[in-house]
């Protein structure tokens, strides 16, 4: 942990839809307050949406005393917003908060935290000003993104050593023992499953079933379970509930605590992400994974995933570049996924190693609550 600091800093968190916003918000307030020593109030409409991902406290999710949340309405009295005022993701800032910027003594700078893209144009984009039409204080677009000139990714200063950890201490094992539920696999092929809605998913569901190799799904509850349910013709599923088809085992986790979701991401062989926390969590779990794009009404999630694809290619064996392209082409519903998914079998072990090396290099860069911190430092 960087020197305590009495720096205030006010992060406004809009729940557009799902989970990602505040998932975003919470993980990086979190880490400002826990590794910067910065004293944080995270400002959320819908709180609720917190309470499940917040979990217990263990290390990766510990919730330090500097770091309050609080409402979007803000019943609560504040003498003045802090150094930094951020508002993530176009969210905007409640009418009391802009009234108190235009009006009180001491200055904040303004920071737009943006969503995260591969494509090229962020470094260009990353660090601009953007004046505020009405009040007179410095304001800033800040761009999370892949590599040099961008803000960089989420990561915890100790995340390499709690996943080190884990692996070299059963942790996995333990895991599957607290998740309940066992079934008659020892060895199985583990994937997590956290997706919107996939076309074609019955077909992938289909290769599994009829697979060589035991394959266990471990779905955590959401907006992919009605499918799930439809493919194995059960009236209903709960977390809990394990059933077989075949060589494949569906089994249902409630939604997790963040820091149990990273531990899942973890142990298993191969993750199905989607969004934008998940898709990063599932970059730093080292292990092969599908990026299931939050899909846009003018086919711009194509662009995004293309710029992904390119830069996390660049350095793989063209056979795995083809196999992996392909794969996530169908996940994101161009093709049919069961013969993409065949296909891609054959290349798991080069994408095993290829997944360390890409986290190996996205690690090379400072990451964004760090980045953030520096940005600051300087502007202000
Ligand atoms: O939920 P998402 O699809 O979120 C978003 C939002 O829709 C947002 O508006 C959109 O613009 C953005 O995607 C691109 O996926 P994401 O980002 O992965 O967020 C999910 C969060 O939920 C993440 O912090 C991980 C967490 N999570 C748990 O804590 N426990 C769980 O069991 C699971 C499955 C996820």
């Amino acid at each position: 942990m960087s020197s305590a600091s009495s720096k205030t800093w006010d992060i406004f968190c809009r729940v557009v839809d799902n989970f990602g916003d505040i998932g975003v918000c919470w993980r990086l307030a979190r880490q400002l307050a826990s590794e910067h020593g910065l004293a944080v109030r995270l400002w959320v409409d819908v709180p609720q949406a917190l309470r499940v991902m917040r979990g217990q406290e263990q290390p990766l999710g510990w919730e330090p005393s500097n770091l309050k949340v609080l409402r979007w309405e803000s019943s609560e009295a504040i003498a003045s917003l802090g150094e930094v005022v951020m508002e993530a993701f176009g969210g905007g800032l409640p009418e009391w908060a802009v009234d108190k910027l235009a009006h009180q003594n001491k200055a904040s700078l303004w920071i737009n935290l943006e969503y995260l893209s591969a494509e090229s144009w962020v470094a260009s984009c990353h660090g601009l000003p953007s004046p505020h039409p009405a009040i007179n204080l410095k304001r800033y677009f800040f761009f999370p993104g892949f590599g040099a000139g961008t803000g960089g990714l989420l990561r915890e200063g100790t995340l390499a050593e709690q996943r080190a950890e884990f692996a070299d201490g059963g942790g996995a094992q333990a895991l599957w023992t607290s998740l309940g539920g066992q079934d008659p696999w020892r060895e199985a092929f583990n994937i997590s499953l956290f997706s919107y809605e996939v076309r074609n998913l019955s077909g992938w569901l289909d290769v599994l079933a009829q697979g060589d190799r035991p394959t266990r799904l471990l779905i955590p509850v959401g907006r992919v379970l009605p499918q799930i349910r439809d493919w194995v013709g059960a009236g209903d599923l709960q977390p809990g509930d394990a059933i077989q088809r075949g060589r494949l085992i569906c089994r249902v986790l409630p939604f997790l605590p963040q820091p149990d979701y990273d531990r899942l991401l973890w142990a298993c062989d191969f993750n199905v992400v989607r969004g934008e926390d998940s898709f990063v969590r599932a970059q730093w779990a080292l292990k092969p994974f599908l990026w299931h794009i939050y899909p846009q009404a003018d086919d711009a999630h194509w662009i995004k995933l293309e710029a992904f694809l390119g830069r996390y290619l660049a350095g793989a064996p063209e056979a795995l570049a083809k196999a992996v392209r392909a794969l996530s082409e169908a996940w994101n519903g161009r093709r049919p996924i069961g013969p993409a998914w065949s296909a891609v079998q054959v290349q798991l072990s080069h994408w095993s190693r290829h997944a360390v090396s890409w986290g190996g290099e996205l690690a090379g860069h400072d990451d964004l609550a760090t980045s953030l911190v520096k940005f600051v430092n300087k502007v202000l």
